[in-house]
């Protein structure tokens, strides 16, 4: 069944190939993640849940010819500037597209990559220990109400802070946050995280840290 569903995902990649946004491939397989994130719970995510919101997002640019060739961000940043139903489009599924891209890159085997002192020294400098910024992403992770993503962004002055986004809006429709580059985020939807931890979000966001890709992270910060 699951090599189905892969296969039938790979044709749908392959059709769309033409199309300006295509999904980021993985830096590692499915099940890679195993046992923090399910590789069922990735088929599905990846496959069906991302694949529909790049789908979604290309059709809205076909409609829409006066949107082709901008970057994701620049369309993200874009957005309120539509009319409604683009708006709408962009923020979802312009949102899903980049949100999930950004979400894979940031995500790594277990015990692949560790916080390196120049990591830590930035992490400690806006936040006063490591412990105390997770606690902080927990908590806001734990609050964001429905579904939604939290953030780890680096703002224009270099400090780093923790915010939350709902739906699938990002910290480029965000007003408050559109200075800010994003340097870590985490799925929230019950879709990332119900089949295996079901309505345990805590749990989830605990075993999160075992898979975070902290070499990806700092280079984001680093830019
Ligand atoms: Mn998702």
């Amino acid at each position: 069944m699951k090599k189905l569903i892969v296969l039938l995902a790979s044709l749908a990649i392959l059709m769309e190939s033409q199309a300006q946004f295509k999904q980021a491939s993985l830096h590692y397989s499915f099940s890679d993640l195993e046992p923090y994130i399910d590789s069922t719970t990735m088929i599905i995510h990846y496959t069906q849940h991302h694949a529909t919101y790049t789908k979604r997002l290309n059709e809205t640019i076909e409609k829409n010819p006066e949107l082709k060739n901008l970057t994701i961000i620049d369309l993200l940043k874009l957005a309120d500037k539509l009319t409604q139903e683009v708006q709408l489009s962009v923020k979802n599924n312009g949102g899903g597209y980049f949100n999930h891209n950004f979400f894979w890159s940031i995500l790594a085997p277990a015990g692949s990559t560790t916080i390196s002192p120049a990591m830590s020294k930035m992490i400690e400098n806006s936040f006063g220990s490591i412990e105390n910024f997770k606690t902080e992403f927990e908590k806001a992770a734990m609050s964001r109400f429905g579904s939604g993503w939290v953030w780890l962004i680096k703002t224009k002055n270099g400090k780093l802070i923790v915010t939350s986004t709902a739906n699938q809006d990002s910290p480029f429709t965000i007003s408050k946050n559109k200075l800010g580059t994003p340097i870590l985020n985490l799925d929230v939807w019950e879709h990332a995280y119900y089949l295996k931890y079901q309505s345990k979000r805590a749990s989830y966001i605990k075993a999160f840290w075992n898979v975070v890709n902290w070499n990806e992270v700092e280079k984001l910060a680093t830019e």
